[in-house]
Parts: C-alpha cells; structure tokens; sequence
C-alpha cells in the first residue's frame, strides 16, 4: 500500500453459486478485470473484489436436490468459479464467499448495530406459502391462479415474522446524493427508472430476515431468523476489506479514504439493491458513499438471455482452449459494449478475431517487424522527429489515442476506449500504405524517411501493445518480445517517450493471431451451443 498513489476499489457482483459459472458471468468478470489492471498500468493502487452469495433458499434447495449439504454444495460450485477466473486471468484482490467466517461476524454486527440504531424492527413478512414447498412466493411468482412456481400445488396467504429496515429516513439524503453526484448511477436512464419506479410511488421496508428457511447468518438477538440475503449480500463490498474485523487496515485505506474511487460494476437485474438500499446502509453505519454504480448490459443468447435456469448458457472453456484467453477477453470487450445488451453469435466470434486481432493489429505487427528486419537487419533506427507530413498525423494520432483512451476509461466507456486503440491500429496500418516503405527502401535519397517510417511503426506497436495489454494479458509479453522490449522498459511512462526504442533489436516470431478458417470454426462453435447443458432449479 502506497499512500502516494492513487487509489481504486472496484467490485463485481457476488453471484450465485446456483450451478456453474458461464460466459455472462464471465462477461461481468472479465469487464471489470480489464478496468482494474487498465487502472493498475496507469499506476493506481488498485483493490478489485469478486466473490460469492451462497446463503438463501434456493441453494439451500439445490443442495437438497444433490444429496448434499448447503456448505458442500456452495464449496464445489465455488471451485468452478475460481478455475474459471483463474483460466480468464482474472486479477481480483479480494475474494469474498458470504460463508467465510470474517463475514457472518461482520453481518451479524451490523444487524446488532441497526437494530440498536432502530434502524430495523420486528414485523410480519406476508406472502404466498407453498405448504409442499416450504417456501414464501411473491404475487407474481404465483401468478393469478395463486399456484406453487416450484410444484404447481395451490399456494395459501401467510404470515412468518420478520425483521425490517426502516427506509423513510433515508430516502431525502438518497435523493440528494443523486442529484450531487450525477454520476452515481451510470447509464442515467436507470437513475430516473429508480426514482419513478420505486422512490416516487413510496418505498416499502425493505425485509431483511427469514425463519423459514436456516441457510444463512443467524441473528444473534433471535437465532431462529437468519439475515435475509440483500443486507447479506451488499455488505460483502465492506467485509472483504476487514470492515469491523481484528485487522481492518485495508478497509481504512480503501473505503474509508473519501479520495478513493469506488465503483460497483452490476447487471441491470440488481440495480435496485445497489443503488437504494446500498446507500442507506451504509448511511447507517456512517459509512461514505460510493462514487459509481455501473449497470452493464447483459450477454445473450439468440433465444434470449443466458442464463443458468434457462439452461441455454455456454462455457468459456471450449472458446479458451481453441482460441486462446486472449481472443475470448478481446471478443467479450469488443462485441458487447459495456452498458449495452449484446448476442453471442458464432459468426460474430469468428468475425472479430479476423478482422480486429488477425487482420488489422497481427498484421500490423508482422509487417513492421518484417520490414525492421529486412532494412535494417532488425535493430529500430532513432526516432528523429517528424520527417514527413505522414509520420506527423501518426504522432497526433499516438497522443490523441492516449489521451481519449484515459478519459474513456474513467468514464467507463471500456469498449469505446479499445475501439480508439484498435482505430490507431487501422491509422498504423493506413500510414504503412500511404507511406510505401517498399518504396522508399529502393531510393537511397529516402533512407532518412524510410528510418523515420520503421521508428514510427515500431512505437506505434508499443503504444497499441501497452494500451491493450489489460485485455490481452497472454499475447502482450510475447508482443513486446518480438519488439525486442526488455522487461525493465515495458512501462506506461514510455508510451510518451518517443525514442526510447532506438537501436532495440526486434525478434521475429510466430504470428500472434492466426487467421481462423471462419466456416470451420463456426461450425465448432455452433456445436458448442448445441451440446446439452446441465440445468439448474430457478
Ligand atoms: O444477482 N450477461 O447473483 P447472480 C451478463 N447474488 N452478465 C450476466 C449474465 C449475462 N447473461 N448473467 C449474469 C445475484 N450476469 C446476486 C448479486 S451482489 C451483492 C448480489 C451477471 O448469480 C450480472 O452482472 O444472479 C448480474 O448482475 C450478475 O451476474 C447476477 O448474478
């Protein structure tokens, strides 16, 4: 821990150990890991957490429905998850399952606290009850013939005790922490369904304990409730960082620090607990606020969105081992703009590692580095300055890239910043066009442009190779071998120190991005989604 550096706290949903993980979780994942390790080259200190939210019902049903218990259960789905992050290279800091013991003590202390506080009070949870199923359902879960959602059985009104969290008190300082800080809830849209939806119209208590179920954190003022899982499950973005433990020094230096950043990154499914109940929570601990909630879009299916339920979802595995993390990272960033829905096609997989990775940025760099080789036996001649009106555009291009790339990212435009990396990359391959290298190597008069031209395209490389490499954590080591960059040189600094290549020795290797066989691989891909999956209880 750095006290100089900048600093950022960014967080994943903690997701449901339901069944296995798939590509939509990964998308979220991968999202956000490529925020953090973009923070991270621009040398900010960086805490970025991801976890799971094992307690509730339904696992404790898809337990049952196994043979096993709920804590072996949620033990073997958290082991899909991790070798997942682990094969997508996730870089995550923290890792917070809602079991972990340093959890349940947190929980149960922030229970005692609101309860004290008065914040929460004893009531009644009405609902619809499965006598069958043991289980409360909403009005819409039930429908209008008022039947079970799990086993069809008639469902009857009834009444469990429960306790609450008093909302009222905190909806006008929620209301003036959205008008001070417009960028709160990102896109704006869901800020306005927010307040019209559910502030507007009067928000209910929210019922934060159960006793129907036990699978969870028991309340220690009245054990037979266990805490219901929003106020569980939001407090997992304090706990993982010690909040109320023996050793709390990373909560204090990342949450409680008012410099530091911190941004949710959710699915538009769980904006509401996110950006209403999260706020007042912490309002009632005395805790700050975050600076961001991000709602991103969701990864679908042509028959709709992925889910585990639907059982329509596909693996990242297959994609991985064929085609590489890399190519897998570059697609779920480039194809699916953040904040927006997108659909998984085969076609569209294929289309993008040939025309983006392939096509423009492997050719780009096998040109250059073949050209290096050929006129200059492989060592990067000095970088002069601008010789022509050409290599002048391509260094406004290079400070352009970089300093829109900045400002994307921090606005959480992720996909719109590696569009401007990829457009310079396109700029590159257009300057070796116009600049007809081929050309001047024939004119010994031209040697001082020719030298200028295989500077520029060797620093262009670098700029793209660095900006990229949050995305492409397996290919930029080997890119930046094949520039003959030694490792002490691989900084972000030099992406403005033009000249620091001079004299370096590139090494030709094989292509970082082969072409695919767009038919074949299509066809792979669409068996993929064809294989049966295994599906889990909703
Ligand atoms: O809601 N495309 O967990 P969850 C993109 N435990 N993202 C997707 C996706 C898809 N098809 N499917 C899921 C929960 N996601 C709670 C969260 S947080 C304190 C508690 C992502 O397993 C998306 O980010 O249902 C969504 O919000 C999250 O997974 C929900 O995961």
């Amino acid at each position: 821990m750095n006290q100089n550096k900048k600093k950022f706290y960014i967080s994943t949903p903690i997701y449901y150990p339901s069944a296995q993980p798939h590509l939509g979780h990964a998308y979220c994942t991968t999202l956000t890991d490529v925020i953090a390790r973009g923070k991270r080259l621009r040398g900010y200190d960086v805490f970025f957490v991801t976890g799971l939210d094992e307690h509730g019902e339904k696992i404790q049903k898809n337990a049952e429905a196994k043979g096993e218990t709920p804590q072996e259960f949620v033990d073997h789905v958290a082991d899909t998850f991790l070798s997942l992050w682990d094969a997508m290279k996730i870089s995550n800091d923290g890792w917070i399952r809602t079991t972990q013991q340093r959890h349940w003590k947190t929980v149960q202390k922030i229970f005692s606290r609101m309860l004290e506080q008065d914040d929460i009070y004893l009531s009644s949870y009405e609902g619809w009850y499965c006598v069958h199923e043991e289980s409360f359902w909403t009005e819409t879960q039930v429908g209008p013939e008022h039947l079970c959602p799990e086993c069809g059985r008639p469902v009857e009104k009834a009444e469990e005790p429960a306790y609450f969290y008093r909302c009222g008190k905190h909806v006008d300082s929620l209301l003036k922490y959205y008008e001070e800080h417009p960028d709160f809830i990102t896109p704006v849209s869901r800020k306005n369904e927010m307040v019209n939806n559910f502030i507007k119209p009067g928000l209910q208590d929210l019922c934060v304990s159960r006793t129907s179920f036990s699978w969870g954190i028991p309340v220690v003022e009245d054990p037979k409730h266990v805490v219901y899982v929003w106020l569980d499950a939001l407090t997992n973005y304090i706990t993982c960082l010690g909040y109320l433990q023996e050793d709390d020094s990373k909560f204090q230096y990342f949450w409680d620090d008012p410099n530091t950043e911190i941004v949710h990154v959710i699915g538009a499914d769980i904006t509401r607990f996110h950006t209403i109940y999260w706020p007042m929570f912490l309002e009632s601990l005395g805790l700050r606020e975050p600076d961001r909630v991000f709602v991103h879009g969701l990864l679908m299916m042509k028959g709709g969105k992925m889910s585990k339920s639907r059982g329509n979802a596909i693996s990242a595995y297959p994609l991985i081992e064929r085609y590489g993390v890399d190519a897998v990272r570059y697609y779920l960033v480039s194809e699916v703009t953040f904040g927006q829905n997108g659909t998984f096609t085969p076609e569209q997989f294929v289309e993008r590692i040939n025309q983006d990775l392939a096509n423009n940025f492997g050719n780009l760099l096998n040109r250059s580095i073949s050209m290096i080789d050929k006129y200059y036996q492989g060592e990067i001649p000095a970088y002069e300055g601008e010789v022509t009106p050409l290599d002048e555009d391509l260094h406004k291009e290079m400070e352009k890239t970089l300093v829109s790339y900045e400002a994307l990212n921090d606005d959480m435009k992720v996909t719109e910043a590696y569009e401007e990396v990829m457009n310079l990359v396109s700029a590159a391959n257009k300057y070796i066009q116009d600049s007809a290298p081929w050309v001047l190597a024939k004119d010994p008069s031209k040697s001082k442009e020719l030298a200028s031209c295989m500077a520029h395209l060797a620093h262009v490389i670098y700029e793209a190779g660095m900006l990229l490499s949050p995305i492409m954590v397996e290919k930029t080591p080997e890119l930046l071998k094949q520039l003959g960059v030694p490792e002490e040189l691989r900084t972000y600094e030099n992406i403005k120190n033009f000249g620091f290549l001079n004299g370096l020795k590139v090494a030709k290797g094989s292509p970082l991005f082969p072409r695919l066989e767009e038919a074949k691989e299509i066809e792979y891909i669409a068996s993929l989604m064809a294989a049966p999956k295994e599906k889990a209880a909703a």
